[in-house]
């Protein structure tokens, strides 16, 4: 089961993003992944949602404490299924495990963090009109830390992860026209308005080391102002009203899960203390051995026999073992050749035995002749 964390300070438009992703995705239309719910409260989560915004209302904000877990059937064109999660934490519990100091995390806090370091594909939502509106740079900040905080760090996992500015609808009109200027209005959109995270963006125009895509949606893409009993004019869902880029994050999160199954069909092998290669090894059996000890971060391992050594704790899906104090004061090296079988492996030592004799030989030799023609 692949795990998806969608993460985003408090009225991001997590719940508004994925009820209507999972109503206008929920039967195959041609070529198209689409989403089957797993059990009655995503059902009804998703439902509720959904007639809320059919009524022209927006859904309630989600109350801090509460940790959605919802689950889908994710079923691709080639006729593959995937399990999802997801989670739909709210938004102050996300700021706080960034923001807090540990003893003052409450317990859904503390699961919540812990959901985020297992999540297999993390999507970070946004909604860029919260910068744009805010009236200090304290505030802007205030978006933007938390933000950073929590990309950096999921990237220092290697997950794939996906940047989703929300609500595109809303502050379109504030960013290049795609018509009639060069630039990338999303990517306009972050080094403008979240400098301190372009640089993690895989895009020509941003670092080349970055990892996080980038996609922007409008889930609701059309609204009406509506006077409330007050007077007051409110924007709120047209009747009938489309999306905008929905299909595009579904395609992605189909691609990032399909890595993500690959990556856990994938064996590896270990350079054991003996100079002996073993393996192959799931992911799952290599997560066993660390947490018995077995292996640490600085063990030497490749995931196919003519790969390269590296260390495990260098390889992205292993990223967050962290290695003990007396691992680090080890000196290890990574084996240069590839790991000798048994059988070359003893051929081996051989060879370095004559080697060896032929050295000591040498220098046994070089001696004496110094020695004799000192004499
Ligand atoms: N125009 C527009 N507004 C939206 C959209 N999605 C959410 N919103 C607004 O953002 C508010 C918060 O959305 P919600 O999904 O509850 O945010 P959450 O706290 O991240 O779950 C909603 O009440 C709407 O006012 C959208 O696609 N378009
Ligand atoms: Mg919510």
């Amino acid at each position: 089961m692949a795990k998806i964390a969608i993460i985003g300070t408090e009225g991001a438009g997590k719940t508004v993003f994925l009820s209507v992703l999972a109503m206008r995705c929920r039967s195959p239309a041609s070529g198209q992944a689409w989403l089957e719910w797993k059990t009655k409260e995503t059902q009804d989560h998703v439902a509720h949602a959904w007639d809320t915004l059919q009524n022209q209302d927006w859904p309630p904000s989600t109350p801090t404490g509460t940790f959605r877990r919802l689950e889908w059937t994710l079923h691709t064109s080639d006729g593959k299924s995937h399990s999802l999660r997801v989670f739909d934490p709210a938004g102050q519990d996300i700021r706080a495990i960034f923001e807090s100091a540990e003893p003052d995390l409450t317990k859904s806090q503390k699961e919540l963090r812990e959901a985020l370091n297992e999540a297999d594909v993390v999507l970070f939502l946004v909604n860029l009109r919260e910068v744009i509106d805010a009236p200090t740079q304290r505030r802007k900040d205030q978006v933007e830390i938390p933000l950073k905080l929590a990309v950096d760090f999921v990237c220092q996992r290697g997950v794939p992860t996906l940047l989703v500015l929300t609500q595109y609808d809303s502050y379109a009109d504030l960013l290049p026209d795609p018509e009639t200027s060069k630039k990338d209005p999303r990517i306009y959109a972050v080094a403008r308005y979240l400098p301190q995270l372009f640089g993690l963006l895989s895009t020509k125009e941003a670092a080349s080391s970055s990892k996080v895509d980038l996609h922007a949606v409008a889930a609701v893409s059309e609204t009406v102002p509506i006077m409330d009993d007050a007077g007051k004019t409110h924007r709120r869902p047209k009747k009938d009203f489309k999306s905008e880029g929905l299909i595009e994050v579904l395609d992605w999160i189909k691609d990032a899960v399909t890595r993500v199954a690959q990556r856990l069909k994938a064996n590896y092998y270990l350079y054991g203390n003996d100079g002996k290669e073993y393996g192959p090894y799931s992911v799952e059996k290599i997560w066993q051995y660390v947490g018995e000890n077995y292996i640490n971060a600085k063990t030497s391992i490749r995931s196919d026999k003519n790969s390269p050594w590296e260390f495990l704790g260098n390889v992205p899906e292993f990223r967050s073992i962290k290695p003990s104090l007396p691992e680090l004061m080890q000196q290890p090296v990574l084996p240069s050749a590839p790991a000798p079988s048994e059988l070359s492996g003893c051929i081996w030592r051989i060879v370095q035995f004559v080697i060896f004799i032929w050295v000591s030989g040498m220098i046994g030799g070089w001696i004496s002749t110094c020695s004799s023609g000192k004499h």
